[in-house]
């Protein structure tokens, strides 16, 4: 069975542990607890036929990444970064957060996730992702939604096959 790992990143409260649950657990809290730790779960998925398993690990967000465990990374198919435009702090550090990850693990594939578009959506979504024009958003996201979740892994594991495919050629 392939298997991918996958790292969730970003500031704090944008719902990465709200991802993870949903993936893992299916599962959505309304509250906020800070992750202190390291948390990882595998969770195998089908896709057709086919089944892949995704090792995620959810890291407690961190002020800056420079003070992240960083060999958490090291080896992660994917970095997850998570964000979400309800709050401007988030915004602040969208850039330079972005810069790094990609600077850092270049060997990473970084995906960028809008989470909470259930609260921003829209033209005011719009008008927040036009100030970072620079950027790629490659997912739209609740995780409030289990369907939405899903998407997003199965979405992450076809681009990862295509990926694969395309070296192989
Ligand atoms: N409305 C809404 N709330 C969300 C969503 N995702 C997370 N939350 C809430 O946002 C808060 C922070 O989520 P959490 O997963 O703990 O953030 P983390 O610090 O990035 O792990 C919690 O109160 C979640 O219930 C979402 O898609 N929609
Ligand atoms: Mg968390």
């Amino acid at each position: 069975m392939q298997r991918f790992t996958i790292v969730l990143a970003g500031p704090t409260a944008v719902g990465k542990t709200a991802i993870f649950n949903q993936l893992v657990h299916r599962k959505f809290c309304s509250t906020h607890q800070a992750t202190t730790r390291v948390v990882k779960e595998s969770k195998t998925l089908a896709i057709g036929k086919e089944h892949f398993e995704i090792q995620l690990s959810d890291i407690g967000g961190h002020r800056t990444l420079f003070d992240w465990p960083q060999h958490y990374c090291r080896r992660a198919d994917i970095i997850l970064y998570v964000t979400d435009f309800t709050r401007g702090s988030h915004q602040q550090r969208l850039s330079s957060d972005l810069d790094f990850l990609s600077h850092t693990y270049p060997h990473s594939k970084l995906q960028v996730v809008v989470n909470k578009v259930d609260i921003l959506q829209g033209p005011a979504l719009n008008r927040e992702l036009k100030k970072h024009r620079e950027w790629n958003f490659d997912f739209f996201i609740c995780a409030n939604n289990p369907t939405s979740v899903g998407v997003l892994f199965e979405e992450l594991i076809r681009n990862m096959m295509n990926k694969s495919k395309l070296q192989e050629q």
